[in-house]
């Protein structure tokens, strides 16, 4: 086999380049040095050095969310150990995160040498089985495997949609590759899966049968749509069907909420608007589309209830109804094949409309939920992205309607405080198409606030409120008494970016409805980020009716249930 001029590092960085990245995600460190010189030297990638893994491995995530595929970069031991929350939670959201990391070199490894970064035990591999649990395949790279590894890698992770680890010695990162290099395909170009055509036959006319045997249909379509390449396929068959559709918390607008099928959230006891609970499990039948989780936070505690004998699953590569199942099939392939062959329905006419928040208050009142949220909602427009952190404001912000073309991003099953803001800014650098706006509450902020720093040194521009209440409000759920460890450090948020070298930022406190309004006001016209501090009164830190907060607690305790 020929040697080539090109290293290991840089093949496995411009090969994760072929898929249609743009940036790499990371904090430099002596192991990886052949990875961190290999992407400053590719053209196509620009390095995003993050003010921590953790933070990295959050804006990778949220980077993926809107790409499809994202990379990390961090060094041995103390670099990825620090990413693995991150990781994880990607693999939570069935993302493909390309996590790479450089190791001692196999000179080290050979003597046995005692060196920086391990646990001084001689041992070279003590966090690689760590590093791998968030993923759902790995690799050990040679210069003579690195070109067949790289195919199985990016094959696997497209195909489990999930992270995957990719590991080199520092010495053999260096190294020329040896074969001939492949040339790889953008991502929306390959096809992860393919469908064998009878098994599609026959899951297409059981579903059709189901569908047409049915009065009342109702499709609950979730973001693994997006992960599975099958969005297009989705909006044929809702557009074809006229199949109404809810999402849970987690899938908000994974199809636009300006849709005139959209029904709202399904959410169990506190789906909104309420009567959806009833209209989404008195259908005859229920279109899980993509595979919906039926979490805690994504059905008000288990409060759903669908009756298993009407749930079909139109899932990741198979169709099931109870016992019956096709597998084989591609949810692309399934949902464009139904969108082809459905015998519309006539058009909902029952399809509750869902108003705008009403703009409550006065222009000396002080702000507070009630007045920040429907504001929030009138500054959206097509194309912008919300994200927004687990916390109150995710709760508030679920059953709030957006507008034609607003996209949400929340991390409802993972639920690690402090991804909104690095997420926020991973989201911002991928999506093309609008603003991104993040919503955060002020405890979230404190865990990552540190990546404001790195959103001013690189440029962009994203809108960004902290709400703060001083307290890590939404944990006062079960809390009788207001414990002091929800209490917060009183930090002066709207100083962060200047203090963060943000020099173009415009940055405010707000207390007041009119000083609110001039903020956002700015923000909308301002050609630069925004940050701003909303004061929100500790009192609103429990925005759960009391229904739900007994159903939690109910759940919580032993001998309540
Ligand atoms: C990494 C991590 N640590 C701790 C928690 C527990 N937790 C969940 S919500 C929350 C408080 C959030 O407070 P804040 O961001 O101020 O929002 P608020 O509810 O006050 O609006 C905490 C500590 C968590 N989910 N993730
Ligand atoms: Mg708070």
């Amino acid at each position: 086999m020929a040697s080539t001029s090109i290293t290991v590092a840089e093949y496995v960085v411009n090969r994760l380049a072929d898929l249609g990245i743009d940036r790499v995600f990371g904090v430099p460190g002596d192991y990886s040095f052949p990875f961190d010189d290999a992407i400053e030297s590719c053209d196509r990638l620009k390095w995003i050095v993050c003010a921590n893994e953790l933070n990295a491995a959050y804006a990778a995530d949220g980077y993926a969310r809107i790409k499809g595929v994202s990379i990390l970069s961090t060094t041995y031991g103390v670099g990825e150990l620090s990413a693995i929350n991150g990781v994880m939670g990607a693999k939570s959201q069935r993302l493909p995160v390309f996590h790479i990391v450089g190791a001692p070199s196999t000179q080290i490894q050979k003597q046995g040498l005692i060196t920086h970064h391990t646990l001084g035990d001689g041992v070279y591999n003590n966090f690689r089985a760590l590093s791998e649990a968030a993923c759902c395949v790995s690799a050990y790279l040679t210069p003579d495997n690195v070109i067949q590894e790289m195919e199985r890698v990016i094959r696997e992770a497209l195909r489990l949609s999930a992270p995957a680890y990719i590991t080199v010695p520092m010495d053999l990162a260096k190294m020329p590759v040896i074969g001939t290099p492949v040339k790889g395909l953008p991502l929306a170009q390959i096809k992860r899966a393919a469908s064998d055509p009878a098994a599609l036959e026959a899951a297409i006319d059981f579903v059709l049968g189901k569908i047409q045997a049915s009065q009342s249909v109702v499709a609950l379509p979730t973001q693994f749509v997006a992960n599975y390449g099958a969005l297009e396929g989705l909006l044929q068959f809702l557009n074809q069907s006229n199949i109404p559709f809810a999402t849970t918390p987690m899938d908000k607008a994974v199809i636009s909420e300006a849709h005139p099928g959209y029904l709202g959230i399904y959410n169990g006891m506190g789906s909104s608007p309420a009567t959806l609970k009833t209209t989404v499990e008195s259908a005859d039948l229920v279109l899980d589309i993509g595979g919906v989780v039926f979490e805690d936070f994504n059905t008000t505690f288990w409060t759903d209830n669908i009756a298993q004998s009407k749930l079909i699953t139109l899932g990741d590569q198979f169709v099931r109804m109870g016992n019956t199942m096709f597998t084989g099939v591609t949810l692309n392939d399934v949902l464009t094949e139904l969108a082809k062959r459905v015998r519309p329905l006539s058009k909902a006419s029952t399809v509750p409309s869902q108003a705008m928040l009403p703009l409550a208050g006065a222009s000396t009142d002080p702000t507070s939920s009630d007045n920040f949220y429907p504001r929030l909602q009138r500054l959206l427009k097509s194309g912008d992205v919300l994200v927004v952190e687990t916390g109150t404001c995710v709760i508030h912000t679920t059953p709030m309607l957006l507008p034609e073309g607003v996209g949400f991003q929340t991390q409802t099953l993972w639920g690690s405080i402090g991804w909104a803001t690095p997420a926020a800014e991973g989201v911002c650098m991928a999506n093309q198409k609008g603003r991104t706006i993040l919503v955060t509450g002020d405890g979230s902020h404190q865990l990552t606030a540190n990546e404001i720093g790195v959103m001013g040194r690189y440029g962009i521009q994203p809108i960004i409120f902290v709400l703060n209440n001083n307290i890590f409000g939404v944990e006062n759920v079960l809390s009788e008494v207001g414990p002091s460890y929800d209490e917060l450090a009183k930090w002066k948020y709207s100083h962060i970016p200047n203090a963060m070298g943000c020099d173009a930022w415009f940055s405010a406190r707000v207390s007041t409805i009119a000083e609110l309004d001039a903020a956002i006001e700015k923000a909308n016209s301002f050609e630069g980020a925004s940050y701003i501090e909303v004061m929100i009164p500790v009192s609103e830190s429990q925005p759960l009716p009391l229904n739900v907060q007994n159903q939690i607690y109910k759940t919580n305790i032993p001998g309540k249930a």
